[in-house]
């Protein structure tokens, strides 16, 4: 198989999801990798040098090519929303000078538990492939056209792209509405923008590789398990486990597997200069008294609270 490039990205916040997320693709890759950091301009606002250099060791240990892209976003002049970090908007700037004839873009809160890279043939007449997102009828109303079957917004976790197509048929839509975020009446981010980009011209991705355990389709065998939601594993307390549903419990299960993965191989040969860096970054998420997950949940149940009576 060809060599497959992989754009993510993450900012300091997500260092060590990041970190998790490309251990477990690695450890489900048997081709070339070529890994793309996508970051905004201006990304030392979000993001430090230090941890560039971490992930780029890491990557580097795992035997795929790294590469630093910064792409034509200002990180200053994003929307901001309740729990997601608005780092994500590089994705559609990325898709605006990305080089490869196919890209994947995987979030940061996905891990592979099978193998993954065949993903990149399901791109064909479109730029995007995508599995779709259920329950977004408010949205396919607005944005759709008349008599539009319902069901053609997708999910942008796991996205294959042909770059110089995206170029040619949505660059200069998806600017436009970025501009007017706040207008339209966007919640999710780049997500919603590209949806409104796009409006349905999606390839169909199968829903494998983008299983959403927190809700939507259930998938028997997935190949990727996609925390999308606010209940996010690395920020998981004890308390929260026990409320999970069962699909959540075992996804969660599988997560906490990885992480003593990566914790053996960081404590291995190749990166033991860098043991103390992610030993910190485990702990400013896991923390000693979870501070940090017991806030981030409270927001989450708030932004949930919220939902229901916005509905
Ligand atoms: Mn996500």
């Amino acid at each position: 198989m060809a060599k497959v490039t992989v754009a993510m990205t993450a900012d300091s916040n997500f260092i060590y999801p990041l970190a998790i997320s490309i251990f477990s693709y690695s450890q489900q890759a048997a081709g070339e990798i070529q890994f793309e950091y996508a970051v905004p301009s201006d990304w030392r606002k979000m993001l430090r040098q230090k941890e560039v250099d971490e992930v780029e060791k890491l990557v580097k240990s795992l035997n795929w090519s790294f590469r630093l892209v910064e792409c034509p976003i200002s990180a200053a002049e994003l929307p901001r929303t309740l729990h997601i970090s608005p780092i994500t908007f590089v994705k559609p700037a990325y898709f605006d000078i990305a080089d490869a004839e196919k890209v994947l873009f995987l979030d940061a809160d996905t891990i592979a538990v099978r193998g993954w890279e065949d993903m990149i043939k399901f791109i064909d007449k479109n730029a995007i492939a995508a599995d779709s997102e259920e329950n977004m009828q408010d949205f396919e109303l607005k944005w759709g056209s008349n008599g539009q079957p319902r069901g053609w917004y997708a999910n942008a976790g796991m996205l294959v792209a042909k770059p110089d197509l995206w170029r040619e048929r949505h660059e200069n839509r998806w600017r436009s509405l970025m501009n007017d975020y706040r207008d339209h009446e966007f919640e999710l981010l780049e997500q919603d923008v590209m949806n409104a980009a796009l409006l349905g011209a999606v390839d169909p991705l199968p829903p494998e590789y983008n299983f959403r355990p927190a809700y939507g389709k259930k998938v028997e065998n997935p190949i990727v398990l996609h925390y999308a939601g606010y209940w996010k594993p690395w920020l998981a307390t004890p308390g929260l486990i026990r409320s999970l549903n069962p699909e959540l419990r075992v996804a969660f299960g599988a997560y906490a597997r990885v992480e003593k993965q990566f914790q053996a191989f960081v404590e291995g040969q190749s990166l033991s200069s860098s043991k103390i860096f992610w030993k910190e970054a485990r702990r400013s998420v896991r923390g000693p008294f979870g501070l940090k997950a017991q806030k981030y949940n409270l927001r989450g149940l708030l932004g949930n609270i919220k939902r229901i009576f916005l509905r």
